[in-house]
Formats: C-alpha cells, sequence, structure tokens
C-alpha cells in the first residue's frame, strides 16, 4: 500500500504511527481503495458559520484495524488502553479513544474523509470527520499523523 504513488503525492500522505504491527505512509489515494463510506456531517465554526458537507472515506477504525494494533485481539478490554491522536501540518491535535469507535464499546462514527461533496482532497490531505460532534475541533483537516497506541505511552500509570 505505501510507496507506491506519485512524487507528487509525497507531500500530503500521513505518517501511521503507534504501537502498530505496520506503521505505514498513506496518500490520500491509498485511503481510496479502501472500503468508503459517505456521511453527512455539520459543525458550527465560529469563523465559517454553521457547517454540512457530505464526507466519504474510510472508517478510521478500518484504517487503524489494517496497520496492525497490537493489543490483544481476543482479550476484549485489552484494546480499551488505546489513545489515537490524529494531527493537522498546522499542528493542531485530537484525540480520540480506541473505545469510543470500537463496535464492542461506543461504537462511534469517525471517517478519514478523502471527498468533501464530491471534491477529491488528494492535494490538501484527508479530514477527519466524526459526525457525533456538533464542534469543529475534531475535524482535523490537513492530516499530516496519525498515532495510536497505550495511554501509558502518552504518561499515563
Ligand atoms: N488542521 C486543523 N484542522 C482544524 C482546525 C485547525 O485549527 N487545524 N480547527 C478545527 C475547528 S475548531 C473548526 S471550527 C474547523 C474550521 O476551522 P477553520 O476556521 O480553521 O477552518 O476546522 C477544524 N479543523
Ligand atoms: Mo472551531
Amino acid at each position: 500500500m505505501p510507496g507506491a504513488r506519485a512524487p507528487g503525492a509525497a507531500g500530503t500522505r500521513l505518517r501511521l504511527s503507534g504501537d502498530l504491527e505496520r506503521a505505514a505512509l498513506l496518500a490520500v489515494a491509498d485511503l481510496r481503495e479502501m472500503p468508503q463510506r459517505t456521511v453527512e456531517a455539520g459543525f458550527a465554526c465560529g469563523r465559517l458559520g454553521e457547517q454540512r458537507h457530505a464526507y466519504t472515506g474510510p472508517l478510521l477504525l478500518d484504517v487503524l484495524l489494517a496497520a496492525g494494533p497490537r493489543f490483544d485481539p481476543v482479550i476484549g478490554k485489552d484494546r480499551v488502553r488505546f489513545l489515537i491522536a490524529v494531527t493537522g501540518r498546522d499542528g493542531h491535535t485530537a484525540v480520540l479513544s480506541w473505545a469510543e469507535i470500537d463496535p464492542r464499546y461506543g461504537g462511534g462514527v469517525a471517517l478519514l474523509a478523502t471527498r468533501v461533496d464530491g471534491r477529491d482532497m488528494d492535494a490538501d490531505g484527508p479530514q477527519l470527520v466524526v459526525p457525533g460532534d456538533t464542534a469543529g475541533g475534531r475535524y482535523v483537516s490537513r492530516i499530516a499523523a496519525i498515532w495510536t497506541g497505550p495511554a501509558a505511552a502518552a504518561g499515563a500509570a
């Protein structure tokens, strides 16, 4: 999956790292090869007013599972240690928990959008879309990096 893209796409690849079997550099085109979901979602934005768009992309959960998170797949509670941090090119970072998007726990939807209202985002990089959020803070645009790993790696006991 990583490494196959044209040189022009290199600048918009996101770095997927953390406690994973297969860390990856992913272009928007790589994300588009995964099963896509379209959701309508919106958030209140101080600067732009109410935003509402149709976002298309793979589930964040599927992207992370494809990278092989190193929790015990059999012991269901082992995964609740995991955090997910999504960072934009400008450094803006939003955190989710693994349980929040795992169907056995919160089951929330989170997408890595590759299209907004039908427009490809290859040049900008993907955007995190959390349809359950009514505020804009976690709709991280121009994603540069995603890290997932246990809370202990982030300094928690
Ligand atoms: N990369 C990045 N994405 C971001 C933000 C940001 O500062 N950086 N701000 C968030 C917030 S708070 C809102 S309301 C929306 C719209 O913010 P904007 O004014 O930066 O477009 O983008 C979200 N995504
Ligand atoms: Mo915002």
